[in-house]
Parts: C-alpha cells; structure tokens; sequence
C-alpha cells in the first residue's frame, strides 16, 4: 500500500518495534478474574499518575465515556455537556441507549464553557423536569481544535458543582496533550473530576486501550458495567503492555506534535482562502475553513489524496488535520507543498 501522510487522526499510529517488543514479552493472565499482572500494573500506574485511587482498563475511549456516564447516573438523568462534545456527537448516540440519560448541550468558545453557563443550565427541584447529575467536560477539546481547558475553569466549574452535589467526568482522551502543552500535570487537572478517562490510543501511540480513573467504589461499580457492556477482556496484557510503554516513552515526545501542528497552521494561513488562526492552535489539532477557496473540504480531501496526504472533512467548510507519531517533520513540509498545489488554481 502507498506510503500516505495520514493527518486524519491521531488514532491511525502503528504500534513502533519497541512496542511491539513489549508486547510480546508481557506476562499475561486472565484478567476478568484480575489475574493479569501487566493490565494491574497499567491500572495502578494511570491511578497514581490521575491522582485517583483506582483506574480500570477499557478497549475504547467511547466505552471509558460511556461507562462513566452508565456509572454516575440513573435512567432519566440529565448530563451538561458542550455541544461539540465527543460523546453527545460520535459515540453513536450510546448513552441514550446504555444509560437512558438525556444530554443538556452548552455551547462553548472552541468547545471550553464558562462555569455561568452550567448554571443557567441545572434544572429546578420540581418533578416536571429531569434530574441534573453530572456535568461532561473534554481536555484537550477536539472539536474545539485541541483546544485545552484553562484549569482554572475547570476548578470554578467542579467547585460549582459539588456545590450543587453534581458529578463530573473529564473526558481526557488527550489530556497527555494538555498536560504536555501546558505545564500542569494530568493529577493537577484531574483532582477536579469525580472520574476521569483517558486513551492510550491517540497522540499516545498504543494500538488499543484506555482508563477509566476514580474513586475505588465508583470503580468498583464501572468494573460491574464493563463486564455488561462486553468489554471484561482475558489475556489482555498483551495490550495493556503496549500502555505501559506509551506513558514511559511517548509522553514527552507529544511536543514534537505540538510544533508540526503549529507549523503547519502557520504555513496554512499562507494560502490565500485558508482560514486559520495559529495562535488558537494549542496542541496536535487543528480545524480551518476552507470556504475562501472556492473548494468543498470534500473536494480538497480527494484531491489532496492523489498527491499522498489524507485529511479529514469536518462539516461543511472544515477540515481537521491531526498531527501524530507516524508524521515527521519533513512530512509537514510535504503536506504543506501538496496544500499549495491542491489550492492553486484558485491562487491565481
Ligand atoms: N475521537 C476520534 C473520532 O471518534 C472523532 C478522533 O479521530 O479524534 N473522546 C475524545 C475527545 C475523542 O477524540 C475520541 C476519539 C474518543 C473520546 C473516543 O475514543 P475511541 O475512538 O477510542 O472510542
């Protein structure tokens, strides 16, 4: 298959020599019966490194999503959340299905709310309406252009909601992003947050996996749910050494990403009808407009696929492209070359 230059996410990496090393050489056991040793290792590592007592290991981000909503709430419930969300938008509707709640959907500024939005939103104590129980947060935001979530809003919101003895769970898909772009450790950001998930299958690198961090009861009760849901897995230290890897060797390096991300918006906002602002991109994402160019995103994706690069069309006007792993430095400058080409007939 053709080499391509994928920027359509950060999931599409493949697991490096050294990787797969480890993951050949990990001691397995069962571990619906807690009996693998390398998945209790990754547990106890993504609990100390959240801060959290305990933290229990998923195949998929949507499913660390969605068992923390199944675990906060009752069917009926009403769960704040910003509009862009992941998983108001593309968990495939799962937590009307799996939890029987209803989303309250904010609209955010690149998809960070404001504590005064949230209480607007909770609902009177009267019985016509639905309970509010737990508030949604996602850092870094990816719809929001990997945008990362000021701490501290993230402390004015969680301080407002144990004021009003709401829960609230921290989508953190990307946190390793957030952390590494700002400064402040993951434990700092997720102190805030009764419950906190995080996947080692986007910038991180690994080809499967993600947590779910909280107290040990609430943990305890998402390990019931894993196991309805289908996802109690058995020799599954194969993967989870794969983690294990991805927190010891590939955390530091998401700055690399950072900077072929900021690069490449600011060679972007060269071409003429490319609407971006470098200085909102903040991690490894970036959304732009392309409505200046004459050309639908859909357009510019299969076009853009003959010169070797892959991107993602985001609605009408956008496209997101994703830095990763598998994207050098070189490869920006290339994609940057096929940008210009692609474009240039309307250039001129
Ligand atoms: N996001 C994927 C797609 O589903 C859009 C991507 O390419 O970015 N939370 C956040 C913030 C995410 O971005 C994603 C994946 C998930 C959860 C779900 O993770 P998976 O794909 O492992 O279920």
């Amino acid at each position: 298959m053709k080499d391509f230059i994928d920027l359509r996410s950060d999931t599409v990496t493949k697991p490096t020599p050294a990787m797969r090393k480890a993951m050949t050489e990990a001691e397995v056991g069962d571990d619906v019966f807690g009996e693998d040793p390398t998945v209790n290792a990754l547990q106890e590592k993504v609990a100390r490194i959240l801060g959290k007592e305990a933290s229990i290991f998923v195949p998929s981000g949507t499913m660390a999503n969605q068992l923390a909503i199944k675990s906060h709430t009752q069917p009926g419930d009403e769960v704040i959340i910003e509009a862009t969300s992941h998983p108001y938008n593309f968990e495939g509707g799962a937590s009307a299905v799996l939890s029987a709640v209803q989303f309250y959907c904010l609209k955010g500024s690149r998809g960070i709310l404001e504590a005064s939005q949230i209480e607007e939103a909770i609902r009177p104590d009267d019985h016509h309406f639905p309970v509010t129980r737990l508030i949604c947060l996602e850092n870094t935001h990816n719809r929001g252009g990997g945008s990362i979530y000021p701490i501290q809003r993230i402390a004015e919101i969680s301080r407002f909601a144990k004021s009003k003895g709401l829960l609230l769970h921290l989508d953190g898909a990307r946190l390793w992003n957030a952390s590494v772009a700002s400064g402040i450790k993951p434990q700092e950001y997720a102190q805030w947050a009764d419950s906190v998930s995080v996947c080692l299958s986007k910038g991180l690198g690994a080809p499967i996996g993600s947590l779910v961090a909280g107290s040990k009861t609430f943990i305890d009760r998402v390990h019931r749910f894993r196991k309805m849901f289908g996802g109690g897995m058995r020799q599954a230290g194969i993967i989870a050494a794969a983690g294990i890897y991805a927190l010891d060797h590939h955390i530091d390096r998401l700055k690399e990403d950072h900077q072929n991300a900021k690069r490449l918006a600011l060679g972007l906002k060269e071409i003429k009808g490319i609407s971006i602002d470098p200085e909102e991109v903040e991690t490894n994402i970036l959304i732009f407009d392309v409505a200046g160019t004459g050309m639908t995103p859909l357009q510019v994706r299969d076009t853009i696929k003959k010169e070797g690069v892959l991107i993602h069309a985001v609605g009408k006007t956008q496209i997101r492209l994703v830095t990763h792993l598998d994207v050098s430095k070189d490869d920006i400058e290339t994609a940057l070359k096929a940008f210009k080409k692609v474009l240039r007939p309307i250039q001129s």
